[in-house]
C-alpha cells in the first residue's frame, strides 16, 4: 500500500496554527448555536457565554457538556441548527432503550464529513486504485454512507455490497479482486472464517484482500493479529472511530503506523474529562472523549460526552502528520461492567484470551446475581470438538484461561468452553455481553 497524504495542510499544520484555527472555529461556532439553537441559546445565557468571552481554546469548560439525553429530550429536531430545506441527508443511531439519536446534514456537512473520512482512508493505506467492499449495513447506520463518500472521493471503487449476505460477499471478493473491506472488526473475522470453510473449493488465493478498514466496536490489538491472520497473504487492517453525533466515522483513524487514531482536529476539538466528576484531565490522562464538532451545520455539537474511554497523545506520528493520536478506545464508560466492585472492560479479557492455543476468538460474557454477589462467566469456543472428550486436557486449558484472566482483573470467574461454532456470529456490532442481573430475583 502506498502511503500518502491526503491533505498535507491541514493534516500537517504546525500545533500553533491549529490551535489558532481551532480557535476561530470555536468562537464562530458559539456565535452560531447562539443564534439558530435555542437549547444551545438558554445555556449560554443562563452561564454568561458569548464568543468574545472565549479568549483560548480552555474557555471552552465553562461551556456545560452536551449529552445523549439531550438529544433524546430534543428528538427528532430540536438541537438542529438549519430548516429542513437545508438539510439534504438524515441519519439515526438506533439505541436500545428510548428514542433513536436523530442527526441531520447540510451539503456543506457532507462535503466536510467526506473531506474527514478520504483523509483518514488514505492514511490507512488506500487510493484511487483500490477496490473496496463496503460490509456495513447502508441505511440510517453512518457507516456505510461515510466510508462510501469518502473513498469515493479519494477515487476508490466502492462495491456497495452492504451487510451480511456473507457467500455473495466472498463471490464479489473472489471475482472483482476487491483488495479492501470496511466492516467491522467481528464481521471481518467472520468473513475470513467462512472463506477459510470453503477454501477446497475456492483456495484463499483467490482473495486479494490487502487492507482492512474496520471499525465501529472495538478491536484489541490482540484480536487484530487472529483476523490478519485468518486472511493471510499480507492482510493489514487499520482502526476506525467515530459516531453518528459527530458526523459517523471520520473523526479519527490509525495511518500505517497504527500508533494511535489520528484526530481530524481542524474539526473535531477534544478534551478528556473525568467521566465521574466531570472534571477535564491533562493532556495525556485517560479517560472519558468529549467532543466539540467545530465545523458541523446542521446539527453541532459542542462538548459532547461521547462516553468513549481514551487518551490523547499530541506528539507528531513519524508518518509526518502533526494532528493528536487517540488510543484504541478502552471501554464505553456506560458498558464497563462493575462486577463486585471491580471495573471490568470487555476489551481487557478479550487480551487475555486471545493468543491462547486450542481457543477461537470469538467469547460471551455473561453477568448475573447469585444471591447478592455478582458472578462473571466467560464462554469461549474451542476450536476442535475432540477436545471436549479428553477430560484432563479440557480441565488443563479451562484452568489456564481462568488463570491468566483472574491475574488482570483480580476477581474470580467461571470459564465455560462450548463446542466450536455454537456463540453467535455477527454482520454488523458484535454483542459481547450478556447482562442478566436485571433478571436475578
Ligand atoms: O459506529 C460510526 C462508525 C462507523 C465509526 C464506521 C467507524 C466506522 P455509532 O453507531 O453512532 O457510530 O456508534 C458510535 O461506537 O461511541 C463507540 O462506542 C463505538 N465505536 C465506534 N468506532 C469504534 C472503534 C459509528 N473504532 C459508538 N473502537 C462509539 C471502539 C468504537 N469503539
Amino acid at each position: 500500500m502506498e502511503h500518502r497524504i491526503w491533505n498535507k495542510e491541514m493534516e500537517c499544520m504546525k500545533r500553533s496554527d491549529l490551535e489558532k484555527l481551532q480557535l476561530e472555529r470555536l468562537k464562530a461556532l458559539i456565535d452560531y448555536c447562539d443564534k439558530n439553537v435555542k437549547f444551545y441559546h438558554d445555556r449560554f445565557e443562563k452561564n454568561n457565554i458569548t464568543a468574545d468571552r472565549i479568549k483560548t481554546l480552555s474557555d471552552i469548560q465553562y461551556i456545560p457538556y452536551t449529552t445523549k439525553t439531550d438529544l433524546r429530550d430534543n428528538y427528532p429536531f430540536g438541537l438542529f441548527a438549519v430548516p429542513k430545506k437545508e438539510l439534504v441527508r438524515i441519519h439515526a443511531s438506533s439505541g436500545t432503550t428510548g428514542n433513536p439519536t436523530v442527526v441531520g446534514y447540510t451539503r456543506d456537512d457532507l462535503e466536510n464529513w467526506s473531506e474527514q473520512v478520504a483523509r483518514l482512508v488514505t492514511a490507512a493505506g488506500a487510493t484511487d486504485e483500490t477496490v473496496v467492499q463496503i460490509c456495513f449495513g447502508y441505511g440510517m447506520f453512518t457507516g456505510a454512507l461515510g466510508l462510501h463518500y469518502g473513498l469515493e472521493k479519494i477515487g476508490a471503487t466502492v462495491v456497495p455490497t452492504s451487510s451480511g449476505n456473507t457467500e455473495k460477499q466472498l463471490k464479489f471478493m473472489r471475482d472483482f479482486g476487491t483488495d479492501a473491506i470496511v466492516a467491522t472488526p467481528s464481521y471481518c473475522l467472520y468473513l475470513a472464517e467462512c472463506a477459510r470453510e470453503k477454501a477446497g473449493e475456492f483456495p484463499m488465493d483467490n482473495y486479494k484482500l490487502k487492507l482492512g478498514l474496520l471499525g465501529s466496536e472495538g478491536c484489541t490489538p490482540e484480536m487484530r493479529t487472529q483476523i490478519e491472520e485468518r486472511w493471510g497473504g499480507g492482510f493489514f487492517c487499520t482502526d476506525n472511530y467515530g459516531m453518528s453525533e459527530l458526523n459517523g466515522p471520520g473523526m479519527s483513524g490509525e495511518c500505517y503506523m497504527r500508533n494511535g487514531l489520528h484526530i481530524n482536529e481542524d474539526h473535531f476539538l477534544c478534551e478528556v474529562i473525568d467521566s465521574q466528576t466531570g472534571d477535564v484531565l491533562e493532556p495525556g490522562s485517560t479517560g472519558e472523549l468529549v467532543v466539540t464538532n467545530l465545523t458541523k451545520r446542521g446539527i453541532p455539537m459542542i462538548r459532547y460526552r461521547t462516553r468513549d474511554i481514551t487518551n490523547i497523545n499530541y506528539e507528531p506520528c513519524k508518518c509526518g502528520r502533526t494532528t493528536a493520536r487517540m488510543s484504541k478506545i478502552i471501554g464505553r464508560s456506560d458498558d464497563m461492567l462493575k462486577i463486585r466492585g471491580v471495573n471490568v472492560f470487555p476489551s481487557q479479557i478479550e487480551s487475555a484470551l486471545i493468543g491462547i492455543t486450542s481457543i477461537g476468538p470469538h467469547y460471551q460474557l455473561v453477568v448475573r446475581r447469585e444471591g447478592f454477589s455478582d458472578t462473571l462467566e466467560v464462554r469461549v469456543e474451542l476450536i476442535d470438538a475432540s477436545l471436549l472428550e479428553i477430560y484432563s486436557e479440557l480441565e488443563k486449558l479451562r484452568k489456564k484461561i481462568h488463570d491468566r484472566i483472574k491475574a488482570i482483573l483480580g476477581i474470580e470467574i467461571k470459564v465455560s468452553l462450548v463446542e466450536p461454532k455454537t456463540l453467535e456470529r455477527f454482520t454488523g456490532k458484535a454483542k459481547r455481553v450478556l447482562d442478566l442481573r436485571g433478571e436475578s430475583k
